[in-house]
């Protein structure tokens, strides 16, 4: 096995990443920033390295800083976390290059998937159900017109190079699309570099679910069942949750297939993600991969018994699957959800800053991921989250009051975020009853609103219990003037 590994990443992923590593009895190495300099991942790495800025561009993303500090260090692997170059096929053919093992996909397999026309016809040759839609060379004017009818209004209008809901445009009416066409192609060209776009049938408010896949560098690959991500906001995860609501065993083992399919199809090597849209007559259709891991990979951990970084560690040392497909267990049901340093009162504005105090959640089925302490300042430049918050339960009614009662536990003085907004979310009719789609934010954002009016039966226990942790840090002189301003303990609930 490697004896010591780099990682070129930050925050959460870093910790989560090295807990593994340490397990397996693996060295690390931290690399930081100026804004990361007093993180948790860099304290408790085995060695750490300054790479530069605050800003990504002149730290995190800069492959040539990594690859010398790997080198300098002795690392014999880069595990690039998600975000950041964990997606970039250049990255991969550099570590390669330069002798390095990338934990990761080949470039090629990268590549492939990160264009996603490229990504569609590839999926249509290998069996794996696409939304039906027109990708070919010609884009005329006559020929879009021609095949959107063939496809029928409404149609998104998609760049190739985006993904993730970047460059993408809904056309109700004929007479919209050659103008969307053409704005769709100006804006792909100036956020990516590349104009190239294509059509898909608008799916209805579609649920997005996806499979997690593992796939070892001797061909064989499993599935590790889904994960249902459809409480997004601005195409940001919110909550995941496995298993989906909305998933049969059928649909499970068709939806499960044709995901083994689909990372077969590239030669694909490592922990990899495809993405459905299920509509609601149970219709599926691939999206996109993630050539990563996911931010949402621990409730796949939770129900399956598998470390999913600790089996990227070993196929990217070159070992075969240990696990079949029908050793995969899937018990009892896990939700995640995103602990951010925003404000849900003022359109989730970020709101960076000093963490004065934070006491998180423990006890049966509870696990927090995360990488901050008190006194530890959330840097401006990067993703304001603060953690991840998953929770396991022998059902999903469990799951969900088991998440309900560790969001009351949960305590983070000093800094707006978004905890009282999810304990909302989880006290939700429709979504205590499974029954939501991507439409669920927009279409209760009212419902998910602080309560305008202020009274006694809003005094639950969190907002308790906050008032006495001020109350007895008054008593000890021990409230800052900054605290005054930035905590939200007025507005609680
Ligand atoms: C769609 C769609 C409906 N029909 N494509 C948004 C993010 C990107 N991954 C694809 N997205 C969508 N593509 C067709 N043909 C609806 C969405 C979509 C969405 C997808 C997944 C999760 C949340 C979403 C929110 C709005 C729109």
């Amino acid at each position: 096995m490697f004896k010591k590994i780099l990682i070129a990443n930050r925050g959460e992923i870093a910790l989560r990443i090295i807990r593994s590593a340490r397990e397996m009895g693996i060295q690390t190495v931290a690399v930081f920033s100026d804004a990361d300099r007093e993180s948790m991942p860099v304290k408790v790495a085995d060695e750490a390295y300054y790479i530069g800025k605050s800003s990504a561009n002149e730290s995190y993303l800069v492959a040539e800083k990594l690859i010398e500090v790997a080198k300098k260090s002795g690392a014999e692997a880069i595990h690039p976390g998600y975000g950041f170059l964990s997606e970039n096929a250049s990255f991969s053919e550099l570590c390669k290059k330069e002798g390095i093992v990338f934990i990761g996909p080949d470039a090629n397999a990268i590549r492939t998937m990160g264009d996603k026309i490229t990504a569609r016809k590839t999926m249509m040759k290998s069996g794996v159900n696409v939304v039906p839609g027109y990708q070919d060379a010609d884009s005329s004017d006559e020929k879009i017109l021609i095949e959107a009818r063939k496809i029928g209004f409404p149609v998104m209008v998609k760049a190739s190079a985006g993904g993730g809901g970047k460059g993408m445009r809904l056309v109700h009416e004929e007479k919209d699309l050659l103008n969307a066409v053409k704005m769709a192609k100006g804006e792909a060209k100036s956020a990516f570099g590349n104009d190239t776009v294509y059509l898909e049938k608008y799916i209805n408010s579609p649920h997005h679910i996806e499979f997690q896949i593992l796939a070892d560098k001797h061909g064989n690959v499993i599935h590790i069942n889904e994960r249902e991500c459809s409480v997004q906001r601005r195409h940001q995860k919110v909550i995941e949750e496995t298993p989906s609501p909305l998933m049969t065993a059928e649909l499970r083992q068709i939806m499960g297939n044709q995901a083994v399919l689909a990372a077969k199809s590239v030669n694909y090597s490592g922990a990899g993600t495809i993405e459905f849209l299920v509509d609601d007559n149970l219709n599926f259709y691939f999206l996109e991969m993630n050539t990563r891991l996911q931010v949402e990979h621990p409730i796949t951990e939770m129900t399956s018994g598998i470390d999913l970084v600790k089996e990227q560690i070993r196929i990217a040392y070159g070992e075969k699957l240990t696990i079949a497909q029908k050793d995969v267990k899937q018990t009892g049901h896990s939700i995640e959800c995103r602990i951010y340093a925003e404000d849900p009162d003022n359109n989730f504005m970020p709101s960076p800053g000093k963490i004065l105090n934070i006491k998180e959640p423990s006890g049966i089925g509870i696990r927090v991921d995360g990488y901050v302490y008190s006194g530890f300042t959330i840097p401006m430049n990067y993703d304001p989250m603060i953690a991840k918050l998953i929770v396991a339960g022998k059902d999903r009614n469990d799951a969900v009051e088991r998440m309900r009662r560790a969001l009351l536990e949960y305590r983070i003085l000093g800094l707006k975020h978004n905890i009282p907004y999810l304990y909302r979310i989880f006290k939700h009719q429709k979504f205590i009853e499974g029954k939501y789609d991507t439409r669920f934010i927009e279409m209760y954002s009212e419902d998910l609103k602080i309560p305008k009016t202020q009274n006694s039966e809003k005094l639950d226990a969190t907002a308790i219990a906050i008032y006495l942790d001020y109350f007895n840090r008054a008593k000890n002189n021990t409230v800052t003037n900054e605290f005054k301003q930035n905590s939200n303990w007025k507005k609680f609930n």
